[in-house]
C-alpha cells in the first residue's frame, strides 16, 4: 500500500451483463426470462448459456449451462444470440465512467473492475456514499445496474459485490471481515470451482469457517499451492494490489462443433487452424508469448484446460501447433479416448514488441 492509499478496495460487477444490455436495447423484454447464448434449436442446440436475466435464474438457469437444458427448464424464455460487439462497446463506456472515479483502476473482465480511491474517501461510510455515486452515474448514462463490494482487500471486495446482487452495495469494514466470511459456503471464494468444492466437502468443509479451521498442511498436501491460497483467503488474507492493466493479457480462438470430434487426427487439424488464427492475431497485435493453453470441452460438458509455459518468449505458429497438439495427446493418454465438443487454443504471458524491434525468439 502506498502513502496515498487508505487500503479500501472496491469491486464493481455489472448485473447479468449481456442480458441487461439486451433488455435495455429491447425494453419490451423487461421482466421476462431472457437467455443469451447459443441457439437452443428447440432443445437440440449444442452450445451453452452465456448469461441470463435474474427472471431466468429463478428457473435454475445460469452461465455455462447447456442451452438444451435451459430450454427444458424454461422453453418460453426469450433466447438471444451473443452480440459481443455491442457488449464490448457498452463495457468500454461503463469502464470509462468507472475510471473517472478511480485513482487506481484494474479491469478484470468485460463487466468487472477493481478500484481504489485515494484521499477522497477516508472511511467506509464515505466509501459507500462514493460507490452509490458511481452506481448512479452508470445508471444515468447507461441505464444499467451494477453491484459494488467495498472491503480491505480484493478478494473480500469481490465476494462482497456478489453478496447482494443485483443492484447491491455491500461494505465490509476490517473488523467485520471474519463475521462476514465465516458462514459463507467455500464456493464463494474466487477460484473454488465445482471440483475443489466437492473435494473440500469430502473433507468435511462446507463453510469458510470450516476451511480456515482446517489443518493448512493437509490442505497443501491435497491441493498444493492453491491449498495455501484458499486457506489464506478463508482467513481474509489477500495482499494483491489493484493494478492498472492496459495490455492485452491473452489471445485465443475456440470452436464448438456441430458433432463431437472423436478422431484425434481431425482434432489435430482443427488445432492447426485455431493456432494459425491465434498466430495471425498475435502478429497483427505484435506480441510474443510464453504460455500455450489448450481448452477442451468433452461430450459430457466437462471443460478442462492444459497449459505449457516456456522459459523464453516465443513467436512461431509451429510452436503453438506442436504444443497444443501435444497437450491434447497427453490428455487423451491420461483420460482414454475422448469426444470433444469444443477445442480452443490460447497464448498468454505476452510481451509487446515495440516499434522497430523484430520478433527474435529465444531472446529473453
Ligand atoms: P458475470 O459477471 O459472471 O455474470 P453476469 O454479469 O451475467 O451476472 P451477475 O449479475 O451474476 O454478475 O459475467 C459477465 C458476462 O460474461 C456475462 O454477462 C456473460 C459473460 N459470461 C459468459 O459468456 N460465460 C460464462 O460462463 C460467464 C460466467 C460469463
Ligand atoms: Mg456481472
Amino acid at each position: 500500500m502506498d502513502d496515498t492509499s487508505n487500503g479500501i478496495k472496491f469491486h464493481i460487477d455489472m448485473d447479468s451483463f449481456y442480458s441487461s444490455v439486451e433488455v435495455r436495447e429491447n425494453p419490451e423484454l423487461q421482466g421476462f426470462p431472457v437467455i443469451v447464448g447459443s441457439d437452443p434449436k428447440n432443445g437440440t442446440g449444442r452450445g451453452v448459456v452465456s448469461t441470463c436475466s435474474y427472471e431466468a435464474r429463478k428457473y435454475g438457469i445460469g452461465s455455462a449451462m447447456p442451452v438444451s437444458k435451459a430450454y427444458r427448464l424454461c422453453p418460453h424464455a426469450v433466447f438471444l444470440p451473443v452480440n459481443m460487439e455491442l457488449y464490448k462497446q457498452v463495457s468500454s463506456r461503463v469502464m470509462n465512467i468507472i475510471k473517472k472515479f478511480s485513482d487506481k483502476f484494474e479491469q478484470v473482465s468485460v463487466d468487472e473492475a477493481y478500484l481504489e480511491i485515494g484521499k477522497t474517501v477516508g472511511n467506509y461510510d464515505e466509501a459507500s456514499r462514493y460507490a452509490q455515486r458511481i452506481k448512479d452515474e452508470i445508471y444515468n448514462y447507461e441505464k444499467l445496474t451494477c453491484s459494488i463490494g467495498i472491503a480491505p482487500n480484493k478478494t473480500i471486495a469481490k465476494i462482497a459485490s456478489d453478496y447482494n446482487k443485483p443492484d447491491g452495495l455491500t461494505a465490509i469494514k476490517p473488523e467485520e471481515v471474519e463475521n462476514f466470511l465465516s458462514p459463507l459456503p467455500v464456493s464463494k471464494i474466487p477460484g473454488v470451482g465445482k471440483k475443489t468444492n466437492e473435494a473440500l466437502d469430502n473433507l468435511g468443509m462446507k463453510t469458510i469457517r470450516d476451511l480456515k479451521n482446517f489443518d493448512v498442511q493437509v490442505l497443501i498436501g491435497k491441493f498444493g499451492k492453491s491449498g495455501l491460497r484458499i486457506y489464506q483467503l478463508a482467513k481474509g488474507i489477500d495482499n494483491r494490489e489493484v493494478e492498472e492493466q492496459t495490455e492485452v493479457k491473452s489471445i485465443s480462438k475456440e470452436d464448438t462443433f456441430d458433432e463431437d470430434i472423436a478422431d484425434p487426427i481431425t482434432a489435430e487439424e482443427i488445432i492447426d487452424i485455431l493456432s494459425d488464427e491465434v498466430h495471425n492475431s498475435l502478429v497483427k497485435k505484435k506480441y510474443l508469448f510464453k504460455t500455450v493453453t489448450l481448452k477442451l470441452r468433452l461430450d459430457d460438458f466437462t471443460t478442462c484446460t492444459r497449459s505449457k509455459t516456456f522459459v523464453s518468449y516465443r513467436s512461431e505458429a509451429s510452436v503453438i501447433k506442436k504444443e497444443s497438439k501435444e497437450l491434447m495427446n497427453q490428455f487423451i493418454k491420461n483420460n482414454g479416448s475422448c469426444k470433444f465438443r469444443l477445442l480452443g487454443v490460447e497464448v498468454s504471458k505476452l510481451f509487446k514488441i515495440k516499434d522497430g524491434q523484430t520478433m527474435i525468439t529465444d531472446f529473453f
